[in-house]
């Protein structure tokens, strides 16, 4: 029994070496932990949305790709309480975050109704409010926006739009590793009630499901940055829908 025990323990240490995702959030300098994958669901308490695994998601049509989980809420489920418009949230990654090769994504669903507890993550509408993809260079050599968030302390800073509405929303904030094919998605969520916001709704082009969001061929998940045109590519697409027009001004 105990050498099966310090065998999982070895697995397990490997695998959080080598994967992960979002354990912490600041939002406007308040501190909210995690949902804690590896331990029992029963009794966490978190403005996270459950997840169970530091594994990436690989299929742009994973069922898990909205909130990295079945996309239900927890049985202790807490949300960031009148996060007004305008403020910024940090979310943190493992520390070290190993893969700096890819893009930074964040998006903000709102759900119907007055809270997204017992809301399902796959039954929503997400619009992209932050991303960042080659900063410079080529994509075989170049600095990329999950490279800037290891060095900012494994952390990526987006701004609420002012111009949202006000209501009940999931964040998304999603790291995406290329070093590897098929490129790795690394997602979960968070609940927040926005307030004080605008009036500025996104448009239809503008919103997505997950799955559904991204394509099997979109050049931003199928690149091969190892390959000899990689080194001469300087241009990366971001995947997704087109950033939120209220984003752009924040
Ligand atoms: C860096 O992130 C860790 C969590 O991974 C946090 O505990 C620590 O306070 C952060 N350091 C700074 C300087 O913000
Ligand atoms: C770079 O731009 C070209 C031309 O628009 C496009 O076909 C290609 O997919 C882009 N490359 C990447 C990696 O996004
Ligand atoms: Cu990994």
């Amino acid at each position: 029994m105990l050498g099966i025990a310090a065998l999982a323990l070895a697995f397990f240490a490997q695998k959080a070496a080598a994967h992960g995702g979002v354990l912490f959030y600041s939002i406007g300098g308040t501190w909210y932990n995690g949902w804690s994958p590896y331990n029992t669901p029963t009794g966490q308490t978190t403005i996270q949305r459950p997840w169970s695994s530091y594994n990436p998601i690989q299929s742009v049509s994973d069922p898990t790709l909205a909130c990295n989980d079945d996309g239900t809420s927890g049985a202790l489920q807490l949300t960031a309480s009148a996060v007004a418009a305008g403020t910024k949230i940090t979310a943190y990654w493992n520390n070290p975050w190993p893969h700096p090769y890819g893009p930074q994504l964040t998006y903000l669903a709102q759900c119907p109704g007055t809270s997204c507890t017992g809301v399902n993550a796959n039954t929503l509408q997400w619009f992209k409010i932050d991303e960042a993809g080659l900063l410079s260079g080529s994509i075989y050599a170049g600095s990329w926006a999950a490279g800037l968030m290891i060095t900012n302390n494994n952390t990526w800073t987006s701004t609420i739009p002012a111009s949202v509405p006000s209501g009940a929303y999931l964040i998304r904030f999603e790291t995406i590793a290329l070093h590897s094919l098929p490129a790795q998605m690394y997602p979960e969520c968070a609940q927040i009630q926005i307030t004080g916001g605008g009036s500025l709704a996104p448009t239809t082009a503008e919103l997505v499901t997950f799955p559904g969001g991204y394509g099997v061929n979109d050049p931003g998940l199928t690149v091969d940055i190892y390959s000899n045109q990689a080194q001469t590519t300087y241009n990366y697409t971001i995947p997704g829908p087109p950033l939120y027009a209220g984003a752009k001004v924040s």
